[in-house]
């Protein structure tokens, strides 16, 4: 090891592993000409002042959700690679993968698809729709803001980088001990796994901070907490779960890198550690994990049954209180993951009763969509493809998670794939269908024009079949005894159900090729889809009142908010009085300068976490320092805002007025 470079040697790029060496050479061609064409163009000056130094939570909403489709697209190419393998690497055949790299793959598939698909794009739609929905102007800390998302990209890096520089971890995406310690796994594949998640994790904490600070405490005039969105509330709850849970996970790493680093023995099994005391500990933070998905994802569904059917929200109140038993009993599970540990029948039935109870509040929800539509002028739009596609699936894959949480049961298919179906049953039928939902909803507002509908509408049968063909079999499989995590496949009898999964998986991949076209194809026929009134789908809750795209600060006047629905009732009056609200006094509006403290940071901490990870100490020490320096720089800045003059706030409310004003008109008509 030497003092300059540490463990770092010409050794650790894979010049001799094709796929690796090709894959990288294709993405830093591929970054490199995307650069090039952004300078040429002349967007660089934009994108740097209107989006990497943004403070703006639209324009860093609209950042996280590209950081997660990149990443989907990461995820999705190991998903292919190893279905391809599982349907190639059976009986005498080895396939085209070897332990190493199939190891490498679903430890990194999983990693990237919980912490950097996943989280961000839940995490975007909370920072574009929140401070929308609340009828303010920006979350609670805009500038930290921007350093929680420059933190989760620099994680998304370092896991990216460990294809071109070293390896990733071989251990599956939550790295157990004993395998992950230094002892099993003595490369720097688990530093890469450790080093982006607690780098990540910091800015999600801080992320958790912000928006709960935001939503407790600052909402429009008249917003109580019985009136805001369902969204707003299961931001809120899973924002509540990150704040508990994420603490959590950042220890138990912490605890695996004193192992890996300093010699500790919390988990070596010898020297009196013990490995369990890994499994509880990360499951304590991953149970509610699902759950800091999921309940935003049901948001989301809310908010489209809501306006597809338009009616209100059935059982408002139950859903927030739903939300809430489920956030709570979310920590009281975790021992489910591990029955087989051994605690006894009576700890095991404990936790099999506590996990099967978080099925009535979410019965509750799925009743309340049901009656949401049930009466309602239903309008079979995109988003509601995905509402009725998630429950149907969601069902049964909720159905699947109740015989897992029967302990018995858990011993016959723990560790199967009856079990990879399951989740990916929930998770995709869950939260990925949510996103798309979400993705394509709140699209005309952040872009001013719609997706096109026939090619999303193919987007969703791709997802809905595809998944279906893609995960359905592996529940019988886990009953044949298919472990998971096989790079090879030693019953051929199990063949023509791998192949028919890889067939599944093509399909999500036409879908998600799809998902690009329709982008492009809306894009170049934004003309005839422009959202000029602001309110695309007829929509209930604040974010419609305002124009697509937003002005920088939402509202030129903090809307003032009566009842449950406020924009709905607000418009219901409007078109009754076929006039707007008299015309407010407008005032100057103070607003948060751009800032490059984010970025930087995030630059000295991937340097920092590289030289980690490498063992680079003189790199590590000088990255904290300048991590430490920009904080220092900042903190003595002295201006921090920027005040949009009342010509301008008046000058623009008044066109916008007008516009609303025509719309109104037509709506009355139309009524
Ligand atoms: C898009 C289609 C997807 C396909 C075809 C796919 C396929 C797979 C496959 C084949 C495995 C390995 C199964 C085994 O252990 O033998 C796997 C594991 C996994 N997948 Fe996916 N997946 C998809 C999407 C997702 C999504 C959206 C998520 C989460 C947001 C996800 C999370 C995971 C996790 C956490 C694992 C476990 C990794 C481990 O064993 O450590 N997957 N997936
Ligand atoms: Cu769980």
């Amino acid at each position: 090891m030497s003092v300059i470079f540490g463990k770092l040697t010409w050794d650790a790029i894979p010049f001799h592993e094709p796929i690796p060496l090709i894959t990288s050479a294709v993405v830093l061609a591929a970054v490199a000409a995307i650069a090039v064409w952004v300078w040429r163009n002349g967007w660089w000056p934009y994108l740097r002042d209107e989006y990497i130094t943004s403070t703006d939570h639209k324009r860093i909403g609209i950042m996280y959700i590209v950081l997660a489709l990149l990443m989907l697209v990461r995820g999705f190419a190991d998903a292919i690679m190893m279905r391809l393998q599982q349907s190639m690497a059976i009986g005498a055949s080895q396939g085209y993968l070897t332990p190493e790299h199939y190891n490498q793959i679903f430890s990194a598939h999983g990693t990237i698809m919980i912490f950097f698909v996943a989280m961000p794009f839940v995490i975007g739609f909370m920072n574009f729709v929140v401070p929308l929905q609340l009828g303010v102007r920006d979350v609670a800390f805009p500038t930290m803001n921007n350093v929680s998302f420059w933190l989760t990209a620099s994680g998304a890096l370092l896991i990216n980088l460990s294809l071109f520089i070293g390896e990733f971890a071989r251990t599956g995406w939550l790295a157990f001990p004993p395998l992950s310690e230094k002892e099993f796994s003595p490369g720097v594949g688990v530093d890469y796994y450790l080093v982006a998640l607690q780098i990540s994790g910091v800015g999600t904490v801080l992320t958790s901070v912000n928006f709960v600070t935001t939503i407790l405490k600052i909402r429009a005039p008249g917003m109580s907490y019985f009136r805001m969105p369902v969204f707003c509330w299961t931001s809120l709850a899973s924002n509540l779960l990150i704040l508990a849970a994420f603490p959590v996970l950042t220890v138990t790493l912490g605890l695996l890198m004193l192992d890996r680093y300093l010699d500790f023995h919390f988990f070596t099994n010898d020297g009196g550690g013990n490995s369990m005391l890994y499994m509880n500990l990360i499951w304590v933070w991953g149970h509610p994990e699902v759950y800091i998905l999921a309940l935003p994802a049901f948001g989301i569904y809310s908010e489209v049954a809501a306006t597809f059917s338009g009616k209100p929200l059935f059982g408002y109140r139950s859903m927030v209180f739903a939300t809430l038993a489920i956030c709570i009993i979310s920590f009281m599970v975790w021992l489910h993951h591990f029955f087989t540990m051994g605690a006894g029948a009576n700890i095991n039935a404990i936790f099999g009763i506590a996990s099967m109870v978080i099925g009535i509040p979410t019965g509750v929800k799925i009743y309340n969509w049901l009656f949401t539509m049930y009466g309602g002028r239903v309008r079979f739009t995109v988003p509601m493809h995905y509402l009725i596609g998630f429950m149907l699936t969601f069902v049964v894959g909720g159905l699947t998670g109740v015989l897992l949480a029967i302990p018995p049961v858990d011993f016959v298919v723990h560790n199967s794939l009856f079990l990879v179906a399951h989740f990916h049953q929930v998770i995709i039928g869950g939260v990925v269908f949510a996103l798309m939902a979400g993705y394509t909803y709140w699209f005309p507002k952040a872009f001013g024009f719609t997706l096109d509908e026939r090619l999303g509408k193919a987007v969703f049968w791709c997802w809905f079949i595809g998944f279906h063909l893609a995960f359905m079999p592996s529940y019988l499989l886990g009953f044949y005894g298919a472990t998971r995590r096989m790079q090879h496949i030693p019953d051929p009898s199990w063949a023509p159900w791998l192949h028919l999964e890889l067939f599944g998986a093509v399909i999500i991949g036409a879908g998600i090729v799809l998902t690009v076209v329709q982008l492009l194809y809306s894009i170049k026929t934004r003309e005839q889809r422009l959202d000029v009134t602001g309110d695309p789908w007829d929509g209930r809750t604040l974010e419609w009142l305002t124009l697509s795209p937003p002005p920088h600060y939402n509202f030129a006047v903090l809307p003032d908010v009566h009842g449950e629905e406020a924009y709905w009732t607000r418009k219901q009056t409007a078109i009754k009085m076929d006039q707007l609200i008299k015309e407010p006094d407008y005032q100057p509006i103070e607003m948060p300068v751009s800032t490059p403290v984010g970025v930087i940071c995030a630059f000295f901490a991937s340097v920092c976490g590289f030289a980690v990870i490498w063992h680079i100490w003189w790199l590590a020490i000088l990255g904290l320092i300048g991590a430490f320096a920009v904080f220092v720089w900042y903190a003595w800045q002295d201006e921090h805002e920027h005040i949009v003059p009342v010509d301008e706030v008046r000058t623009n409310a008044r066109e916008r007025r007008r516009i609303r004003m025509e719309h109104l008109h037509s709506l009355s008509q139309s009524t």
